[in-house]
């Protein structure tokens, strides 16, 4: 049996949260998010996506209609989420942010939904200084934890999809699923994906030869040449004309930049690093 999981995504419109839905759950680029805006979504769009052996239904609530998934009348839209995903942009107002928050913590008393995780996203960092953004997160919490009891085990995250951040965005969002969904290691097909992981590895470039990285990785070809085509129906890699030429698909090649980063800065136990691009790897849309 299969448990099924509800996470809804919700903040004032226009914050990011669909281009974090997209990139992080289907390996949309997040380069064409950044630079080509999506339509504004209208309504609820809500999508069903399988993690190990959950099912996992991500419910992104339009911006532009908060008055009406916040009034009494369209409540219901949060009933059994397991997750509460408010997602700010980092240069909303401090009021704006806290209201917010409070209005979403009076639904969860409404609904009594005593299980379910709140958590804040101060998305787009890449905007603001650091210590801009460390000063409102500061004063956030304060205000959540202190001046408002309820919030005592409120969690907030800094998150952004442009290359810097992706990987740090992508860690944070790996922890809280594995925080809703029974997760025990890595299952069996473990070592097919360390041979993905040390495919991506191996790339140096964003283009992959194939012939050139058989041979470094030590690898028949044709073996390299059927993995690769797992990966490229993954969203890691996508073929150039003829099969000959790969490149690493955009939301891959910010993966691997942070991943790579953080081994240089040698503060990565290799399996952990493992363990988030397993994650990265398995979130599949499930297309009913
Ligand atoms: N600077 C920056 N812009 C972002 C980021 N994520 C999304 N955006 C932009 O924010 C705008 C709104 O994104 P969208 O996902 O449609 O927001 P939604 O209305 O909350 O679903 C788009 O122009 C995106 O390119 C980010 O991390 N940094
Ligand atoms: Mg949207």
């Amino acid at each position: 049996m299969m448990s099924s999981k509800k996470i809804v995504l919700i903040g004032p419109p226009g914050t990011g949260k669909t281009s974090i839905k997209k990139t992080f759950f289907e390996k949309y680029s997040p380069i064409s998010l950044l630079k080509n805006p999506l339509d504004p979504s209208r309504g609820l769009n809500s999508t069903n996506y399988v993690l190990l052996d959950s099912k996992l239904g991500i419910f992104d609530l339009a911006g532009q209609e908060n008055d009406l998934w916040l009034s009494n009348e369209d409540k219901s839209i949060f009933n059994d989420s397991n997750m509460i995903l408010c997602i700010f942009d980092i240069n909303n107002s401090l009021e704006s942010i806290i209201q917010f928050l409070l209005n979403i913590y009076q639904i969860q008393i409404d609904l009594n939904l005593k299980s379910c995780k709140i958590v804040a996203f101060m998305h787009k960092i890449d905007l603001v200084s650091q210590s801009y953004a460390k000063r409102k997160i500061k004063a956030i919490c304060e205000f959540m934890t202190k001046q408002h009891p309820r919030g005592a085990n409120f969690k907030i995250f800094q998150t952004s999809i442009t290359k810097e951040n992706y990987y740090y965005t992508f860690r944070v969002l790996y922890k809280l699923l594995k925080s809703i969904i029974p997760y025990e290691g890595i299952p069996s097909q473990g070592n097919e994906m360390a041979e993905f992981n040390s495919i991506l590895c191996a790339i140096e470039d964003k283009q992959i030869y194939v012939e050139k990285l058989a041979v470094k990785l030590n690898i028949k070809e044709e073996r390299l040449l059927s993995r690769i085509i797992d990966m490229e129906r993954k969203g890691l890699i996508k073929s150039m004309n003829n099969m000959d030429a790969f490149v690493l698909s955009d939301s891959a090649y910010f993966f691997k930049f942070g991943l790579e980063n953080i081994r240089k800065k040698g503060d990565l136990e290799e399996n952990l690093g493992f363990d988030t691009f397993f994650f990265f790897l398995i979130l599949n849309e499930f297309n009913t």
